[in-house]
């Protein structure tokens, strides 16, 4: 049985669990591995980074200075308002095309606590790809990724080798790699995914976000939208996939799925992040009201169907769900999206559930990664990188959801 916050507390420091406890005794802390790279100024390929700080009044205000390697903890408005950058590289998998569908071909940078990026686990696990897409979980602490830059403030995702012990972008905390971080497997001079950015001459202003989809054979990034990569993870490797039949985009509920994923993202998906990152409480207001009206939708819809867009899991349910399973854990304290919590909605919290237990989609909660990467990432808002205990919940609970008339 998964119990959520025991494996959570286990990648902190004052509450390790067994397995944690012993990867703390195995591996004493040791120095973050400098990486071994030209610098990007040197790269042919890299424009003039490190130049113009862009800073919105909003973000100076906060000490939110929007550096050159700024992360969406910077991006809000001078109202006040978080709003997410467009994903920068946007290629498709198509057969005949650049990056055409092949095993062993494509890898996966990816983040266990990254909701976007949990999409793509999702898929590659419900599809049967874990052998033909391969994949890299960086550790869920962001690192300060030009530590000796004083200019460069900026703080991201790290990859860390189990056993390594890393601090926050302040200093906080001693927080242990587990078994599913690993080092790049594909490059010997990549230490963050901000290497990957620059090893591709990624543009001024580039988020340096996950999941990323690497081309092994161009050296290239394909994609890093999380959207469009499920679609081709799910569209483009049947012939390799151990579940080829699975449908995630039926033909008959495309419209459906198209038309929830819209709202969802805008009011939940993206809805939560305007919350949490709100520098404004109007902002935080409108974000929030926004945030709970969406959620009472999808309650009312799944009283009336097992899924969010009809009677099979497809994608609309992948792209819900991982914010949802977030929800009480992290966001309902963190983005203070305390309205309500989804242990208090009976159809909404059985879904999650129902979700959870479908085959393939567990292996895409890492409870631990998530939490821990929350509250020790940002220490603009949590100074002190505590992560909360509860409150534990048991997605492994019968969610009675296929047996109940609709
Ligand atoms: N549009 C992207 C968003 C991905 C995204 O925002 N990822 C976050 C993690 S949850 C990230 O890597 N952020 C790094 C940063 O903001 O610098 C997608 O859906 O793939």
């Amino acid at each position: 049985m998964l119990r959520a916050t025991v494996s959570a507390l286990a990648s902190h420091p004052r509450a390790p669990t067994p397995a944690f406890a012993s990867a703390v005794a195995r591996a004493p802390p040791r120095p973050r591995r400098a990486p071994a790279r030209r610098p990007i100024a040197h790269h042919p390929r890299a424009m003039a980074s490190g130049s113009t700080p862009a800073t919105t009044a909003a973000s100076a205000s906060l000490g939110r200075t929007a550096t050159p390697g700024s992360t969406a903890v910077a991006d809000v408005s001078a109202a006040g308002a978080f709003v997410r950058k467009d994903a920068g590289f946007r290629a498709r998998i198509e057969p005949g095309g650049r990056h055409p569908p092949e095993r062993d071909r494509y890898h996966l940078y990816v983040s266990y606590a990254c909701p976007w990026a949990s999409r793509t686990l999702a898929v590659l696990g419900l599809k049967g790809l874990e052998d033909v897409v391969s994949v890299t979980a960086v550790h869920p602490t962001w690192q300060k990724t030009r530590p000796n830059d004083a200019s460069d403030s900026h703080a991201g995702w790290a990859f860390a080798r189990p056993g390594e012990v890393l601090a926050n972008p302040a200093g906080v905390g001693a927080f242990v790699a587990d078994d599913k971080c690993a080092a790049d497997p594909n490059h010997d001079d990549v230490a963050f995914v901000r290497d990957l950015y620059d090893k591709v001459g990624a543009p001024p202003g580039t988020r340096f976000t996950v999941p990323v989809l690497w081309d092994k054979t161009l050296g290239e990034i394909v994609s890093n939208e999380s959207s469009e990569i499920i679609r081709d993870l799910y569209g483009r490797f049947d012939a390799f996939a151990k579940r080829p039949d699975l449908d995630l985009y039926p033909e008959r509920l495309r419209a459906e799925i198209d038309e929830i994923n819209e709202w969802v993202y805008h009011g939940i998906n993206n809805g939560v992040y305007k919350c949490g990152f709100a520098t404004s409480q109007a902002a935080y207001d409108e974000a929030c009201a926004e945030l709970f009206a969406c959620l009472d939708r999808c309650e009312a819809i799944l009283e009336k169907r097992r899924f969010i867009a009809g009677d099979v899991l497809t994608e609309a349910d992948v792209r819900l769900f991982h914010t949802l399973v977030r929800f009480d854990e992290v966001y309902v304290v963190y983005f203070k999206t305390n309205k309500k919590a989804i242990r208090e909605y009976a159809n909404l919290s059985a879904y999650v559930r129902d979700v959870y237990q479908t085959p393939g989609m567990r292996q895409s909660v890492d409870m631990a990664h998530i939490k821990t990467h929350y509250f020790t990432s940002h220490p603009v808002l949590n100074a002190h990188a505590i992560v909360p205990m509860g409150p534990e919940t048991d997605l492994d609970a019968p969610h009675g959801r296929d047996t109940r008339e609709y």
